[in-house]
């Protein structure tokens, strides 16, 4: 009989990609949706429409939504990757960050385990739990998040990862994921923000952009590689987490040389602070600072320590920060020039 998971937030970034490799691996593979639009479903329609995933509609917020869709799918295996994601928003929204991240799991966990106490339950934390806490960090750091979105995927661990995993013996663990990112990452972040913006510059299409803190520095991956351990640490005999990581870390402005690299444009660097910006070879301005797009409070410096899952897991790296900079770089390129020679 064929294995049955079920995810949240399937139309994501991960979800998407969890989706391909689940079904490659044979499982009977279902997944949360809020909406069955044509965009939302924009990188799980061929899936959908080849009839490998099963789509349910439903909503973190709503429990009668979650009993139904648990009841059709009767998972093995819950992968929850459904949040609200973006740290920035948490800021401006803590209440519903917390709904979703914190509440939102603990519904879902809640009533999986009343169908199921043997379940196996992903969680998808955060390195942005860390947040002050000094790199690299580790499985044995201790958490000090900054955002409401940390705060809130800190509560979901404590509570319903450890806790449950502690106090009821579910199998439940979550995976301390620092950023990955894709063609298929959100523009809002700010890696794809700066590739689909100096793709637009150098087609003659944009003028410039504007981005807030450039010396914040992240441990980049690429997210198809980080979707096989979600799924080895649910092959575990004891549940446990693991930080997954690159080892390497960058700040934003390391992000933008790279891409205008591989755009092949020639920038200069002038000024500091607030006053940074970028030019071109004609000395145009193309990149400005705003502070609007600074954080109340940032994580300033991530890199992973991912030994644990390196020995346990086998987790080892299979694109640089270069390769993951090219690969997201030329997809907008070719996304971008197709749109316009429609
Ligand atoms: P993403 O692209 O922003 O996807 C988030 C997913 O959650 C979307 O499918 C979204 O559905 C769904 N969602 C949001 N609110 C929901 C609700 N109330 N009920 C049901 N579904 C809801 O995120 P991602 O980058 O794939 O990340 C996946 C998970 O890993 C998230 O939990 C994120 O916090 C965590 N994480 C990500 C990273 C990273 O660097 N990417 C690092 C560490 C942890 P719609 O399509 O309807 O909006
Ligand atoms: O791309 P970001 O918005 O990602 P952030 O905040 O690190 O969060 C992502 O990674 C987390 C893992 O650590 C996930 F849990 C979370 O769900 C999400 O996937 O920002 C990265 C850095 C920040 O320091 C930010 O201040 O880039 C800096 N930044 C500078 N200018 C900007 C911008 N970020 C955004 N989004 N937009 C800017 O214009």
């Amino acid at each position: 009989m064929k294995k049955r998971a079920f995810i949240t937030g399937i139309t994501g970034q991960d979800g998407s990609y969890l989706a391909e490799l689940l079904v490659k691996k044979g499982y009977k593979v279902f997944g949360l949706v809020r909406q069955m639009k044509h965009d939302s479903l924009k990188y799980i329609n061929k899936l959908y429409k080849n009839k490998d995933i099963v789509l349910i509609k439903g909503d973190l917020h709503n429990l009668g939504s979650i009993k139904k869709a648990l009841k059709i799918a009767k998972p093995d295996e819950i992968y929850n990757l459904a949040a609200q994601s973006d740290v920035s928003i948490s800021f401006i929204q803590p209440e519903e960050t917390f709904e979703v991240n914190y509440h939102g799991f603990g519904r879902l966990v809640n009533e999986a385990i009343k169908i199921n106490p043997k379940i196996k339950i992903y969680q998808a934390s955060t390195s942005e739990m860390f947040g002050k806490i000094k790199p690299p960090q580790n499985e044995n750091s201790p958490f000090h998040p900054f955002s409401p979105y940390g705060q809130s995927k800190l509560k979901a661990h404590e509570d319903y990862v450890v806790g449950y995993r502690e106090k009821r013996s579910i199998f439940i663990c979550s995976g301390i994921l620092f950023n990955h990112e894709s063609p298929r990452r959100g523009k809002n972040y700010v890696t794809r923000k700066i590739t689909t913006s100096l793709v637009k510059i150098k087609l003659g299409l944009q003028d410039y952009f504007e981005l807030g803190n450039l010396d914040s520095k992240r441990d980049w991956g690429f997210a198809s590689d980080y979707v096989e351990v979600m799924w080895e640490m649910l092959r575990q005999k004891n549940p446990q987490d693991f930080v997954i990581a690159t080892g390497q870390s960058h700040t934003v402005r390391d992000f933008v040389n790279e891409a205008v690299k591989v755009l092949g444009m020639k920038i200069t660097w002038h000024g500091k602070g607030l006053k940074e910006v970028v030019k071109d070879e004609n000395g145009k301005v193309i990149l400005q600072i705003n502070k609007k797009y600074y954080r109340p409070a940032d994580t300033n410096y991530l890199i992973g320590d991912s030994k644990k899952a390196k020995r346990i897991l086998g987790w080892r790296l299979k694109h640089s920060f270069r390769d993951l900079v090219k690969i997201m770089t030329e997809s907008d390129l070719k996304e971008i020039k197709e749109s316009i020679s429609k």
